[in-house]
């Protein structure tokens, strides 16, 4: 029996502090997010196909409409968007859509952004 060696792809992807990274596995018939919620900005979807046949990971919605390329099974692919609050749809776009049909499709929550965690200083009256 072999074993599979599985690098954590995220060690690599945290060079930007404030960009979110999204891991995202793709197999028959699924699209597994390790989060379904993220916050507005740039997000990093790090797209494994851990599948036995080539798929891919499309975004859907608020104006955005893109992909990631075609990936081959066992391979990954980065996809790096850049998203307002609202509600997308994601699925793999292979097949004339028949994989999403299948079941390879989901929903992508993005809320606003974070305010700032410490309120700005009052300031004194009459100061
Ligand atoms: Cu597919």
């Amino acid at each position: 029996m072999k074993r599979l060696l599985v690098v954590p792809a995220f060690l690599a992807t945290a060079s930007v502090a404030s960009a979110q990274a999204v891991a995202v596995t793709l197999s028959e018939w699924k699209v597994v997010m390790a989060r379904d919620t993220v916050k507005a900005g740039s997000v990093t979807f790090n797209v494994k196909n851990g599948g036995t046949m080539a798929h891919a990971f499309y975004v859907l919605g608020e104006g955005v409409a893109k992909g990631s390329r075609e990936i081959p099974a066992r391979q990954e692919a980065p996809l790096t968007l850049t998203l307002k609050p609202g509600t997308y749809e994601i699925y793999c776009p292979m097949s004339d859509q028949s994989h999403k049909m299948a079941g390879m499709k989901g929903t992508l929550v993005v809320t606003a952004a974070d305010k700032p965690a410490v309120a700005a200083p009052k300031k004194k009256p009459g100061a």
